[in-house]
């Protein structure tokens, strides 16, 4: 058989590169970016090269896997569906629909054959105890989007190629590139925007690599965000600053908002932010000389005390300074495939709350930090049996030495997972789906949060043994076993677990915005899973184009910019700094990542593995000479609830009092299957994270401004 060329879009992170793949009888022989994909244009990073490596990794499991008294044991899939049934079943007879959790990690965004399945199979199950990485992540602009536009998952975007002036806060787009914000090359586009003779101004107590290729910097204190966004917005009332906009017209509270931010001036905030008052009034002088300027927050925001509030902040902002829904602003996306559309009765919050810590339910979904306390505290509603799907809440979750204890404890766990990691390990079966360059690929979830309307559909570059199952057939097999509910709905259930994801894609692609069956009469040339796979370039749909108020889904079709919840969580926003007590933790954490990691999960690719000293914690010169530490030294990082100790890397990259440390490490522990894991094991930072700190109104946990402390090894008491 002679060498073929196949092309897949990368489904690692957001950019959704196109990926030429060189194969010779399976084997791939090489990974380069696809050069003529409409929206890559040939870009790749070394996790899409890396992606050969997963295919053959060793440790990849290929079979179903049970844990016996002896170790782990291969066993068939019918035998691993038959115990998973079984034992799930009497876990249900015996305490419940509730008593079984599921918990659904990042990458069950990034891949087809789990959005397709994943909601039915879940809901399928029926209990309300459902969990995902959601909430360590993105559930403060769910909450934003919900309450202002009135669709949790109606995100405005960058409209990055149009801007001339790009406010980065708590986002690192050059290491991790570019998160709700799915565009590939942004190292290329944050320099096109200097090229027009813009400015990308970055707020990061870390000097990041974004950061070292923006116009300006400025060093901002952990959790003080929310201070300098109330400052930015009374600024703008003071200045009579407020651009008339199409959207201020349907636009309620205005005068609000206004008297809500009165206080919060420049000056008396500046102290608590790092950064000073002249340097903020220079930030606001721009924001308003430019024509196309816009604030963009993402993780270092939304993991922090107030995600929520600052999330929406920056939405005012941005319509206060007229670019919302505008070009050359934040605009919203039409996707080939109207998840938003298709998913609006799904969008609620606030139902009901959780047991132990009456924590809301957001999207259906209770928060990570409370899983734990949900499997350890006794009593009614327990959770007993526990469900993962790529995810690895041992590693991810806050206060993970807790999460450990808890999924020890459980009576019964499976995981849909192909490697035996720092979770998996604790499952009583693993049952490992195909993945990477043997599944077929479409970016559901990312077209929704694209900067550009495109489409493409990529079929499995590399078939599967008969012995390999997919995703979305171990989740349809699930949806049917444990299916609870009546009769009806069985039939319905089992009709709609058996049809085949391409059929579901098809449908969905002919039925949605473009497609052939998407208007009142049939286009010609409308989209089709067919059209998409005689285009494997892809196909550029439209430009973003303004879309309010039609595509608002608030009842009243106007975009609230003051909800009730965000006034009164303000009014406690006070007493919550001066609470903060910092004698004896002296530091505040925070995190990073890192172009060569992916949270916890690549570690095990020899491509990936290696290079510059990745699992540090960066303390800044003057701090490390205060405490007398040096550079690569071993330190003691302590928070309230444990402590690590970790090599020391003095860096002014930092700011003073800030100490950052990446999470997804720490994988030395026993019985864990990752080999070259293993050998650059790291610390898992998430075991000084505290499960309590959580963001009041969305409740993700907030790994940012932790108090920790730090000392040279053996020199605290
Ligand atoms: N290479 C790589 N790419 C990835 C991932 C990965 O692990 N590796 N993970 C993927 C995932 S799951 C996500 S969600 C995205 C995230 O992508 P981004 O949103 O770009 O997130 P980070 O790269 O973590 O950058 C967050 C920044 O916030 C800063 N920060 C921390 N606390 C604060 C604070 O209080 N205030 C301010 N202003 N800044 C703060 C940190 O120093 C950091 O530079 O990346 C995705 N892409
Ligand atoms: N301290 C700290 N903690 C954090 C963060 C932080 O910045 N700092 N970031 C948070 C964020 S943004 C996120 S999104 C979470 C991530 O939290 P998780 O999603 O829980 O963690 P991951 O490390 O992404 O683990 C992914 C798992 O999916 C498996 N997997 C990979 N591909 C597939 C597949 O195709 N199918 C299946 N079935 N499994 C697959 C991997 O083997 C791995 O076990 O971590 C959060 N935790
Ligand atoms: S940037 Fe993201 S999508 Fe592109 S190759 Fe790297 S991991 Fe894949
Ligand atoms: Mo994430």
């Amino acid at each position: 058989m002679p060498k073929e060329i196949k092309y897949r879009t990368c489904h690692l992170c957001e950019a959704m590169c196109g990926l030429q793949i060189e194969l010779d009888r399976g084997e791939v022989l090489s990974i380069k970016g696809h050069k003529e994909d409409i929206y890559s244009r040939g870009h790749i990073c070394p996790k899409g090269v890396a992606l050969k490596e997963l295919h053959t990794d060793k440790d990849r499991l290929k079979e179903p896997i049970k844990r016996t008294a002896n170790g782990w044991k291969k066993i068939t899939w019918e035998e691993a569906y038959d115990t998973v049934e079984r034992e799930m079943k009497k876990i249900r007879k015996q305490h419940g629909n509730n008593a079984i959790a599921t918990y659904t990690g990042n990458p069950t965004v990034h891949n087809a054959g789990t959005a397709l399945t994943l909601y039915d199979t879940i809901n399928a199950i029926n209990t309300k105890n459902r969990y995902a990485s959601h909430s360590m992540d993105s559930v403060p602009v769910f909450v934003v989007n919900q309450l202002m536009y009135g669709h949790a998952m109606l995100s405005p975007v960058p409209d990055i190629e149009k801007l001339d002036y790009f406010l980065i806060i708590g986002a690192n787009p050059i290491a991790s590139n570019g998160s709700f914000m799915s565009t590939p090359d942004i190292r290329g586009k944050l320099k096109a925007i200097q090229d027009r003779g813009g400015k990308v101004v970055v707020l990061d107590p870390r000097f990041t690599e974004t950061a070292k290729k923006a116009s300006e910097h400025y060093f901002i204190s952990p959790e003080s965000d929310v201070l300098l966004l109330l400052a930015i917005t009374n600024e703008i009332f003071k200045r009579k600053a407020v651009v008339s906009s199409r959207v201020l017209d349907f636009s309620d509270h205005l005068d609000q908002l206004k008297q809500l931010v009165e206080g919060y001036t420049i000056s008396s905030i500046a102290p608590n932010t790092g950064i000073t008052a002249e340097q903020i009034n220079h930030i606001v002088d721009d924001l308003l000389a430019h024509d196309n300027s816009v604030l963009y927050g993402r993780l270092g925001i939304n993991t922090q005390s107030h995600g929520t509030l600052c999330q929406w902040l920056i939405n005012c902002i941005n319509i206060l300074l007229g670019k919302m829904d505008e070009p050359g602003g934040l605009m919203f996306t039409l996707p080939a495939i109207d998840y938003v559309k298709l998913m609006a009765h799904e969008s609620k919050m606030f139902r009901y709350k959780s047991r132990v810590r009456q924590y809301q339910e957001i999207v259906g979904e209770f928060p990570t930090a409370t899983l734990a306390e949900e499997i350890l505290t006794e009593g009614e509603g327990q959770v007993k049996a526990l469900l993962t799907i790529a995810g690895n809440p041992a590693r991810s979750a806050p206060n993970s030495a807790l999460m450990e204890e808890a999924l020890g404890a459980l009576d019964f766990m499976v995981a849909v997972d192909m490697y035996i990691n720092e979770t998996t390990k604790y499952a009583n079966i693993i049952l490992p789906p195909a993945v990477g360059l043997e599944t077929m690929h479409y970016s559901f979830v990312l077209h929704i949060i694209a900067t550009r309307n495109t489409t493409k559909f990529s079929p499995a570059p590399i078939p599967i043994s008969d012995k390999q199952r997919y995703d979305w057939q171990i989740l349809g097999e699930l949806q049917r076993r444990l299916f609870s509910g009546n009769s009806l709905q069985k039939i319905k259930n089992n009709i709609n677990s058996r049809i085949h994801p391409r059929t579901k894609l098809d449908m969905a692609l002919k039925t949605g915005p473009y497609g052939v069956l998407g208007g009142r009469f049939m286009k010609k040339d409308g989209l089709s899973l067919k059209r998409l796979l005689e285009k494997k370039e892809g196909i550029e749909l439209s430009p973003l184009k303004p879309v309010f108020p039609e595509r608002l889904f608030t009842e009243n079709k106007r975009v609230d910019l003051v909800p009730s919840q965000m006034a009164e969580e303000l009014r406690k926003l006070p007493d919550w700094f001066s609470a903060q007590e910092a004698e004896q933790f002296p530091f505040k954490l925070i995190g990073r990542r890192h172009l060569r990691s992916n949270n916890s999960w690549m570690h095990n690719l020899p491509m990936l593995a290696g290079g510059s000293r990745r699992c540090t914690a960066m303390i800044h010169p003057d701090d490390a000479e205060d405490l007398g530490i040096v550079d690569g030294e071993k330190i003691l990082v302590s928070s309230p609830i444990g402590s690590i100790n970790i090599v020391a890397e003095v860096t002014d990259h930092v700011a003073r009092g800030v100490v950052c440390i990446p999470h997804g490490w720490g994988h030395e522990s026993q019985g864990v299957g990752l080999q070259v894991a293993r050998q650059e094991a790291g610390i898992n930072v998430n075991d000084i994270v505290d499960h309590r700190r959580v963001d009041p109104l969305s409740y993700n946990a907030a790994f940012s401004g932790q108090l920790v402390a730090v000392s040279k090894m053996g020199s605290r008491a």
